[in-house]
């Protein structure tokens, strides 16, 4: 699929959904707090007895191994890109921001499903800080871990478009089962965004851009199994 191609599918799936040129972000929010449908919620009767973990359990990244052995009391995730004021959020920050919990089920396109309860704060909440520019289109999330059988060796990454990033239930994830976020799980954060597939689950996540193109982030298609494998971007359950 060419570039060309990744930007059609984003603009048949969301269609008119995408933030319109001059129209304001809290309209768009509010549009979809009403408009935009939810994944599935369970109870805690359906959960999992294990969340497994699938991909990279633990990332190389020396940096990310020294944040992990001081609980991530001195880690920053960074959110950069197409705001109007960028900004780093420690993690201490990001559990005094209002937070959401869930219980929903994760599908792995390997054939596994796991229901979980997450817990984080909304990236609606996380961008209004920011404040998005009218041009972003796209949320990127940069992770910590390198994937070894890649083209190259590269770090994980994917991207979502604004209504996914500014829907209730796509959350920075902190907590998985009442506990913090397994290390193996993505720990400080994960990305959980409930409407579509696991590859989009971005774990370990230390930074996120707001672009208006993904023809600047890796080979152009969205994401790190999207460049390397064919896996489609916009990847609905
Ligand atoms: N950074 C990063 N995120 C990732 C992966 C990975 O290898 N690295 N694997 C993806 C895949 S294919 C799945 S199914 C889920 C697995 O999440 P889990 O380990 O919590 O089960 O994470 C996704 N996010
Ligand atoms: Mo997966």
């Amino acid at each position: 699929m060419t570039l060309a191609g990744c930007d059609r599918i984003a603009a048949t799936t969301v269609g008119a959904r995408t933030l319109g040129a001059g129209e304001s972000l809290t309209a768009t929010v509010h549009r979809w707090l009403a408009a935009g449908t939810l994944a599935q919620e369970f109870t805690e009767a359906d959960l999992s007895p294990e969340f497994r973990a699938n991909g990279t359990e633990l990332p190389d990244d020396p940096a990310w191994q020294a944040h992990a052995r001081t609980g991530f009391a001195h880690w920053s995730l960074q959110v950069t890109g197409l705001v109007q004021r960028p900004t780093t959020f420690t993690l201490a920050e990001l559990h005094a921001m209002p937070a959401r919990t869930q219980i929903t089920r994760h599908d792995c396109v390997e054939g596994w499903s796991a229901i979980g309860k997450w817990t984080g704060v909304p990236l609606a909440q996380v961008l209004a800080r920011v404040a998005p520019q009218p041009q972003a289109r796209y949320a990127v999330f940069h992770c910590a871990d390198t994937m070894p059988g890649g083209l190259t060796r590269e770090r994980y990454y994917e991207s979502i478009g604004m209504d996914d990033a500014l829907h209730p239930q796509t959350l920075l994830a902190y907590g998985l089962n009442g506990a913090d976020l397994p290390i193996k799980n993505g720990a400080p954060i994960r990305l959980r965004v409930e409407r579509q597939l696991g590859y989009k689950q971005a774990k370990f996540v230390q930074k996120i851009e707001l672009v208006a193109s993904l023809s600047g982030i890796g080979r152009g298609k969205g994401g790190y199994w999207e460049d390397n494998d064919g896996y489609q971007w916009y990847a609905g359950v």
